[in-house]
């Protein structure tokens, strides 16, 4: 059975010393502290579980970059980003869909994200056409997941309407759409696409694409696993919720579903104190994604009221603009700073260190949403990653101070090796097949582009 031997490593009671990790089928069988290496141990310096990403639109990588200029009414904001991004997709096929998810997977697999909850909606062809097998493009998501090596919980979305009150699909979202038959049909076919360690949920769009009664007939088709949906994430959004709904987004989904630890309700950004305290005691996550909320302009999420009340977070990569699971947390604490013109702002006095905390929150909050046990643990799979000791950033650091430096003292990744179910991904910083899936993502592109 492999085994690996790492100098320190973050485990669920706090950081550890001479540590041993045993993997078998690709679960770990033995954690031992305090013993020293054994012949045949391969050799680590600092050692940390793996993080779940639970949002991202794998397709977006491809046009990251392309919407920051500005267009020509000079009032730039989320929709008409959203505009330039329907003008993306309309382009690509089945084989684009698959490579770009690959670059952005092996990105993910570079940065320490071990787990992936794709949040998939293009389900049609250019056309709005349904593809002779309805997990045609799902099926591209766990290709490329299944080749980078990535876990996945795959989260079919269900897209119906432009806005609240059934409002019909704009030209723009065709590729997108079902109605509840069609998208039972499709949940069926994505179950065997499933390899070990994947998860199925579903994910409601928004309440903007969903109507309340197609809401209750989703909850009830799939009764186990992640519920996933973007709520409140532009301020247009609330006041057409209010509008239509007679309430604010959070706090109509507490009162209609009852939100409970198996949903994960993306963004959040806009909460009354009442409705923070609500998503906080409901048990649901909150799928924080800092660096696309600010690209996007969306507002600041309430994290210190939040974490404050025992509210669970975790992070996405959403647009995939930039994929760092650290440079996640570093906005996310900066966002505070800015707000609360103060510092260390989502520390506590249990956790002093800003980054443990957030680690340890979105490593527990991450596992949640996404359906699987969080850390390193006897039984859970063998998702790790280890940091290079000789990264300036780490130099002369031990204990939270590491994780302090990996989020707000180094400019480049310092990520050494990633390990997903036991097996090796990531050596030096880099994916085992980083060289054939940029050349494929990079020829998809440049097709893209000339066409
Ligand atoms: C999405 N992304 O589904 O890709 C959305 C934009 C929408 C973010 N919300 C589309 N960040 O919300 O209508
Ligand atoms: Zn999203």
């Amino acid at each position: 059975m492999p085994t690996l031997w790492s100098a320190t490593a973050l485990l669920p009671d706090g950081w550890a010393k001479d540590v041993r990790i045993t993997i078998d089928h690709g679960l770990v069988s033995a954690i031992d502290t305090g013993t020293p290496a054994l012949p045949g141990d391969d050799h680590h310096h600092i050692l940390l579980p793996g993080l779940a990403n639970v949002h991202s639109h794998a397709f977006q990588r491809g046009m990251a970059g392309l919407a920051e200029h500005r267009g020509t009414k000079a009032d730039d904001n989320f929709w008409s980003w959203r505009e330039v991004m329907y003008r993306f997709l309309d382009r690509l096929t089945p084989d684009d869909m698959e490579a770009i998810a690959a670059m952005a997977y092996a990105e993910m697999l570079e940065t320490g994200y071990t787990h992936v909850g794709e949040f998939h909606y293009l389900h049609h062809d250019a056309e709005g056409g349904a593809y002779a097998d309805p997990a045609e493009m799902a099926a591209r998501i766990a290709a490329a997941a299944h080749a980078t090596g990535i876990g996945l919980t795959l989260l079919p979305v269900f897209y119906a309407h432009s806005n609240f009150g059934g409002a019909p699909p704009t030209p723009g979202q065709r590729r997108f759409i079902h109605n509840l038959d069609s998208f039972a049909r499709l949940l069926d076919a994505c179950r065997p696409l499933l390899a070990d360690g994947d998860r199925l949920g579903i994910a409601p769009h928004s309440l903007r694409a969903v109507t309340p009664e197609q809401l209750a007939h989703l909850i009830a088709m799939h009764p186990h696993g992640p519920i996933h949906i973007h709520a409140a994430e532009q301020v247009k959004e609330v006041t057409d919720c209010l509008a239509f709904l007679g309430k604010r987004p959070v706090e109509w989904l507490d009162d209609n579903v009852a939100l409970d630890p198996r949903w994960c309700l993306i963004h959040a950004t806009h909460l009354t104190d009442a409705e923070t305290d609500r998503l906080a005691v409901s048990g649901a996550v909150a799928g924080l994604c800092p660096i696309t909320e600010a690209n996007l302009g969306d507002g600041i999420f309430p994290a210190k009221r939040f974490l404050d009340a025992g509210g669970r977070i975790a992070t996405g990569t959403d647009s995939n603009i930039l994929i760092d699971p650290s440079q996640e947390l570093r906005a996310l604490e900066y966002s505070q700073r800015l707000a609360h013109r103060s510092r260390n702002v989502l520390a506590s006095d249990a956790c002093p260190s800003v980054a443990r905390r957030l680690f340890g929150a979105t490593l527990a909050g991450g596992a949640q949403a996404v359906g699987i046990a969080p850390g390193l643990a006897v039984g859970h799979s063998a998702d790790f990653m280890t940091l290079d000791p000789r990264h300036p950033a780490m130099h002369g650091r031990s204990g939270d101070q590491l994780l302090d430096n990996m989020v707000f003292a180094s400019r480049s990744n310092c990520i050494d090796s990633v390990w997903r179910r036991g097996e090796r991904l990531v050596s030096a910083g880099r994916h085992r097949d980083a060289v054939q899936v940029t050349q494929r993502y990079l020829a998809v592109i440049d097709r893209i582009l000339a066409a």
